[in-house]
């Protein structure tokens, strides 16, 4: 006997990185995982006698459950006031250098109790879930200090504990210099890497290791310090490379088989080439893209061309991107990227998996694979993207537990 069987439904398997439809399918759920896939006629009984538990969805399609892999939703205050500023002029790069951008957060973050921090990180994690998220990955990097940046993971591993939806840790203490170190930021790359770094890993606080590699943040020999104390304590790494300058950050990902390289608007074929090589997935922001209005295009084609698998994410945050849906960066994919719809969602899956680490039990539906799955009430796929400010999703599982259901 089965846990759990739902049946009628249009499942999208997302295997591959395409759809992959089953129409009037079934899908079955033991112990947490998927036990048996495939059409509802080829069931091997009655539901009823196969299962403890029988849903009929009616004909909703089932896709995975969305995978949001690169967030920064824990985090104190807003930037509604240097939005004002931009849209008269001033630049990211410029409200970052006057000790705005980042560093404004910070503040924020460091004098936010716990139960600050963690309420309005579950608001917006809520508003991830309701659109059919079951994963996400939320950075630290708004402490800069060991006592903020453990205070954030910390919030974050809570916000795992306390709800039905698996949450990955990544340390970003290389995100941004702190005022308390301006001048000496080889000195700051040093307390990463000997005391943050150490103590939160420590603690069993980080899953992966990020940096912000860029003019205005930290220079390769930098990141590439912070990646060398990553290796020697068994992280994988990850990188925000070549937003808003080409600084060779796809390249020194790959160098490091990072698992993802982020953002990309300036990468250039040689690092494409090696992303393909080092199998780093491409993950693209296009909230990023669209709230800074950027005009460089990140480099869709070449990674099309090089086989690169291309995850898209939220990056939600309050500075570049405060991003809380989900679709709608799907649907900013499609129509600020090119990419097709199904490209979207299987960035938003298959690929999303991959960026962080879960490519051969997330993702996808397939037997032995995790039973996390969203419910939608759309007839085709591509509606997921197409639609905007319209939530289509009508339900999800959680590892095949039901989190909410068609009403
Ligand atoms: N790139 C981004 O888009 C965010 N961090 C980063 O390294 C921006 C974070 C912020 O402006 O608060
Ligand atoms: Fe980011």
């Amino acid at each position: 006997m089965w846990d759990t069987l739902w049946i009628n439904a249009r499942l999208i398997t997302m295997r591959e990185g395409k759809y992959n439809a089953i129409e009037r399918g079934a899908i079955a759920a033991e112990a947490g995982r998927i036990a048996w896939l495939g059409a509802r006629a080829e069931l091997p009984g009655e539901p009823a006698a196969l299962a403890r538990e029988v849903h009929d969805v009616h004909g909703a399609l089932l896709t995975p459950g969305l995978i949001d892999c690169h967030t920064h939703i824990v985090f104190a205050g807003n930037r509604a006031r240097e939005f004002e500023l931009r849209l008269q002029g001033a630049s990211y790069e410029d409200i970052a250098r006057a000790g705005g951008g980042i560093v404004s957060t910070v503040e924020a973050t460091r004098d936010a109790s716990d139960t600050e921090l963690v309420t309005g990180a579950a608001r917006r994690l809520r508003r991830l879930m309701q659109e059919g998220v079951t994963t996400i990955e939320i950075k630290s990097g708004y402490g800069l200090d060991t006592r903020t940046e453990l205070k954030m993971l910390r919030a974050t591993r809570l916000l795992g504990e306390s709800a039905p939806v698996t949450v990955k840790k990544t340390f970003l203490g290389a995100h941004a210099l702190p005022p308390e170190y301006l001048g000496r930021a080889d000195d700051y790359i040093a307390l990463v890497c000997n005391e943050m770094l150490p103590a939160a890993t420590e603690a069993g606080l980080v899953d992966a290791v990020d940096a912000f590699c860029e003019g205005i943040a930290f220079s390769p020999a930098q990141t590439s310090r912070v990646f060398g104390k990553a290796v020697e304590l068994g992280l994988p790494v990850k990188l925000h490379a070549d937003q808003l300058s080409d600084r060779g950050g796809a390249a020194l990902a790959a160098r490091f088989k990072a698992l993802s390289a982020d953002h990309l608007e300036y990468t250039g074929e040689a690092g494409v080439r090696a992303l393909a090589e080092a199998g780093t997935v491409a993950v693209l922001l296009p909230g990023a893209f669209y709230f800074l209005r950027e005009k460089q295009l990140p480099p869709v084609q070449l990674l099309r061309d090089y086989g690169v698998p291309v995850a898209i994410a939220t990056d939600c945050n309050p500075g570049s991107s405060p991003l809380n849906s989900m679709l709608l960066a799907l649907n900013m994919a499609c129509t600020l990227f090119r990419l097709t719809p199904e490209e979207a969602l299987a960035g938003a899956t298959c690929h999303a998996a991959r960026a962080l680490g879960m490519g051969d039990t997330h993702g996808s539906l397939g037997v032995g694979r995790a039973a996390d799955f969203a419910l939608w009430d759309a007839e085709s796929p591509a509606e997921l993207a197409y639609a905007m400010g319209a939530n289509a999703c009508i339900g999800t599982i959680k590892s095949g537990e039901t989190v909410f259901s068609p009403s």
